[in-house]
């Protein structure tokens, strides 16, 4: 079976230290435990990187080796047309997910370039809807298996 790819970007490491009432408490190893509960059986692989460059690696490691992407890209979700780019190459689904609710915060964070490829958006969730965008990534591949 083809793995789970959930990819974090930038500042996401200091998830759960920093900003509580934005972001909680939850650390990021804490998120990368309800993602592999959630997965169950499924083989997940979780990253998470500082680096726009090495996010782009990720998701072109994932177009050859992914059944669908979970990815929460942080602040290059509203810059990167390249992460965009890299993201339209790959052919299974995409999830794309935020902790906060985005659309609730400053006009900068109101456009997502991501979103031009993700079949689903999840935001304001919390930390701990990393679980409802797992679930929601196993549906997309599921559905489409079944077509
Ligand atoms: O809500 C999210 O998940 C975000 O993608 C997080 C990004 C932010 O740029 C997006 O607008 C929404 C940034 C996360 C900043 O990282 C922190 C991590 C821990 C504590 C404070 C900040």
């Amino acid at each position: 079976m083809k793995p789970l790819y959930v990819l974090n970007g930038p500042n996401l490491n200091r998830l759960g230290k920093r900003e509580p009432h934005i972001y909680g408490t939850t650390t990021l190893t804490e998120v990368e435990a309800i993602c592999r509960q959630q997965a169950g059986d499924r083989p997940l692989v979780f990253r998470q990187t500082n680096s726009e460059e090495t996010l782009i690696d990720l998701v072109h490691e994932a177009i050859d080796e992914a059944a669908g992407i979970l990815i929460n890209p942080a602040a290059f979700t509203f810059t990167s047309l390249a992460l965009l780019d890299a993201l339209k190459m790959f052919e299974g689904p995409v999830v794309e997910f935020h902790i906060s609710n985005i659309h609730k915060r400053e006009p900068i964070y109101h456009r997502s370039y991501v979103s031009m490829r993700a079949d689903a958006v999840l935001a304001g969730l919390g930390s701990q809807g990393y679980a409802m965008g797992i679930t929601a990534l196993i549906d997309l591949i599921e559905k489409r298996q079944q077509v």
